[in-house]
């Protein structure tokens, strides 16, 4: 047959293994010398020979001691004597329990052994430290290898997403949860460079791009808070998109719910966007800041935080200056053209100055409520950078018009109304900017052809947060983790046991934590907190009372009660927030705009319509103490974050469920040869596969209605 071509596969695969009493050495160095030539050109022959080399180590045709094999295969990562009770599968421990659990963390922690599986699933501790495994070689490690080679790893993932998708031709999605500074955005990272190097793209300046995405999205949506110095302040929800041939052809980002009220005011301790720091800086540093109406001398209102006494030192600030030459240069390296950055930079120095305009009132005989500019060269300014007429952005933020019977009547903004007019400017135009760019990318990174491929999705969003004041936004930010939370317990627990159940294969059933209730709580119609909160918000003379006093009469939740003290700061949306619809060019009060919670309500939608379209891969990230300190583990801390995971019960099902499950015409077409003559083509019954496990002497599996399932306490014969 001809060379490489599918036939040639074939038997290629079928001379191995058909005398499958092959000394393991020849096997040995088959596997090694083959794998070596088709590195790049045929995946899926690679992992077929992978499988069957595999079942034929599990069921020891091949005698060979599994110590052999961790020092032929492991190479720098043997065991010691000292960690003989350690394992990098939770689900394989005898005893499964919190304490043992949580020490085995710890211990693989404390030796830098940052990853642990549960069963397919990544368990992730952030090490808070720079860690030499993600290096060119730990990815070569890492490329089409067995799981149990090599140690767990974040690079282990991006495979099996990877070859999942090659060989079964299907998209895959890969969720990274944890709170706030667990690691999620780090792991993204990690994730996109395994597989761009794994999608191996034929032109090197799309890999690189798609590298770069990352970083620059991040350095307009993600900020400093209390708790994280590179917080995402945003969900990011990015699709690598593959040729069917698994080459990397293009990615599309889709961006949530960015925190936009951090463009016009941080809490104590927190900072405004990243790009808003750097551009102040880099701009400084060219000598640039009067071209965009900014001076070195005062800080911009939005970027002053006495909290954290910023203010001069920025223009000064060397990290800032790099920065925004790196952002510049992945700006041109995506593809952005000069004139589209001249924009970019202009609408965020439009941004900065919009903050220091000032209102003061303006006292007549008829009104007192009336506002003016009270500096008007700053609103100037501002029009100019944005290309627009002062007197029309002047209007636009001391008026408003209200729709009265059709009619449409224009009344004066007191000081107070056009500050806030004022700041819902500035964030509708970070918000827009953001989008755009976003979008910017897209087109820029959309594969060439338009067949419609594969993809891998992987899934960043802000982690769940608590801090001493909460908002609107956290509320947000929190919910949408536990539906995250949600996604993953109805996979792993509700949808597996159903599963079992079809099939008709016992299994003991283990009980986890229904979050729905809660998801009930804020979410459902009409009744949610959510749906009330947009009700309430309808009416004119509605207040913090009055929604508590709804949310009393209509939650009949143990997770509602009523606080003593009403102490509640609920806003109703800004103008300016997503989905207004303004009246030209000034903003009317017609409450039929969306609101916040509905946007909100929709995005999650979206979102979770893009993840379940794809074979998901969970990667659990683990926060191991909150001072951001290295080789420290906070094991009460560690705990908390096991048990609202349902860590210990994923273990369970994993280890008491069949994880690997085959239909059985693909379980018939990988190992029939292992039963039958290469040349024959055993019927696609319950029977062959039978035969083909019985043959094979493998254990602990049940048959199904429709598939093969092998049980993970088999994989213990492998597993370390
Ligand atoms: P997050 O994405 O989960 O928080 P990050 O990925 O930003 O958290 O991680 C927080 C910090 O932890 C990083 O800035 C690094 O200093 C460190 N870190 C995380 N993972 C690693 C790693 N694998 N190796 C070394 N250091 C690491 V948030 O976006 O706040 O929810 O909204
Ligand atoms: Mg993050």
């Amino acid at each position: 047959p001809e060379l490489w071509s599918d036939d040639f596969n074939d038997f290629i695969c079928k001379c191995l293994i058909k005398d499958f009493e092959l000394r393991p050495n020849v096997l040995d160095l088959l596997q090694h010398v083959f794998i070596k030539q088709i590195v790049g050109r045929e995946k899926i022959l690679q992992k077929q020979l992978i499988e069957l080399i595999d079942l034929n180590q599990q069921i020891g045709v091949i005698e060979k001691t599994r110590h052999e094999r961790i020092h032929t295969k492991r190479g720098g990562h043997m065991k010691t004597q000292t960690d003989a009770d350690e394992v990098e599968d939770l689900a394989t421990l005898e005893v499964l329990d919190e304490n043992t659990v949580t020490e085995q963390l710890q211990s693989r922690y404390g030796r830098d052994q940052i990853y642990t599986y549960v069963g397919d699933i990544l368990i992730a501790v952030n090490p808070f430290h720079k860690m030499e495994i993600y290096t060119p070689q730990y990815t070569k490690m890492y490329i089409g290898a067995k799981r149990t080679a090599n140690p767990p790893h974040i690079f282990a993932v991006a495979d099996v997403a990877y070859q999942s998708m090659v060989s079964y031709n299907t998209d895959q999605c890969i969720v990274i949860s944890g709170e706030s500074g667990a690691g999620k955005t780090e792991g993204a990272h990690l994730l996109v460079q395994q597989l761009t190097v794994l999608g191996k793209a034929n032109n090197r300046t799309l890999q690189e791009k798609i590298l770069l995405v990352n970083s620059l999205v991040e350095a307009f949506g993600n900020a400093c808070t209390v708790i994280n110095d590179n917080s995402s302040r945003f969900g990011k929800y990015l699709e690598m998109k593959f040729t069917n041939g698994g080459t990397v052809a293009g990615a599309k980002i889709s961006e949530y719910l960015l925190e936009k009220s951090r463009v016009i005011h941080q809490a104590a301790g927190e900072r405004n966007f990243h790009i808003f720091y750097y551009i102040y800086a880099g701009l400084a540093d060219r000598k640039k800041l009067a071209h965009y109406k900014l001076s070195d001398s005062k800080t911009p209102k939005y970027l002053w935080n006495e909290h954290v006494k910023l203010g001069p030192d920025i223009v000064n600030n060397t990290f800032y200056k790099e920065q925004f030459d790196a952002v510049e240069q992945c700006f041109k390296v995506i593809g952005f053209t000069l004139e589209e950055l001249g924009s970019v930079y202009s609408t965020l120095a439009a941004i900065l100055n919009s903050g220091d305009i000032e209102f003061s009132p303006v006292a007549s005989e008829h009104q007192t409520d009336k506002s003016d500019i009270s500096n008007i060269s700053v609103l100037e300014n501002v029009a100019s950078l944005l290309c627009i007429r002062s007197d029309e952005l002047q209007e636009a933020l001391t008026s408003h018009c209200v729709v009265a019977r059709g009619e449409t009547i224009v009344r004066p903004n007191t000081v107070e109304k056009a500050a806030e007019v004022r700041d819902a400017m500035g964030k509708a135009l970070y918000g827009r900017l953001f989008s755009w760019i976003v979008n910017r990318i897209n087109a820029l990174l959309r594969p060439d052809k338009e067949d419609k491929g594969l993809n891998i999705g992987i899934l960043d969003i802000f982690g769940f947060e608590n801090f001493k004041k909460n908002s609107f936004e956290q509320l947000c930010i929190n919910i949408a983790n536990e539906q995250i939370q949600f996604y993953f317990n109805q996979h792993i627990f509700a949808w597996e046991q159903d599963e079992y159940l079809n099939e008709e294969v016992d299994a003991r059933m283990i009980e986890y934590e229904d979050n729905r209730p809660l998801l009930d709580l804020f979410l459902q119609k009409p009744m949610g907190m959510l749906s009330l909160l947009d009700e309430e918000s309808r009416f004119p003379q509605a207040t913090d009372q009055t929604l508590v006093e709804k949310f009393d009469d209509n939650l009949k939740t143990k997770s509602f009660w009523r606080p003593k003290r009403v102490d509640l700061g609920f806003e109703r949306a800004e103008p300016g927030e997503p989905g207004d619809t303004p009246c030209h060019p000034r903003e009317t009060t017609n409450m039929r705009t969306q609101t916040v919670a509905s946007y909100f309500r929709y995005s999650l939608m979206d979102l979770l319509s893009k993840m379940v379209a794809g074979q998901p891969h969970f990667v659990r990230c683990i926060k191991p103490n909150n001072d951001r300190q290295a080789n420290k583990f906070d094991r009460e801390k560690v705990l908390v974050q096991l048990r609202y995971t349902g860590v210990l019960e994923t273990a369970k099902i994993r280890r008491q469920g069949y994880s690997h499950r085959i239909l059985f015409a693909n379980f018939i077409k990988r190992y029939y040869i292992l039963a039958f003559p290469a040349h024959e083509e055993p019927a696609v019954t319950q029977e062959t596969c039978s035969t083909i496990l019985e043959k094979a002497k493998l254990e602990n599996w049940a048959m199904g209605k429709t598939k093969v399932r092998r049980d993970v306490s088999c994989l213990q014969l492998y597993t370390l």
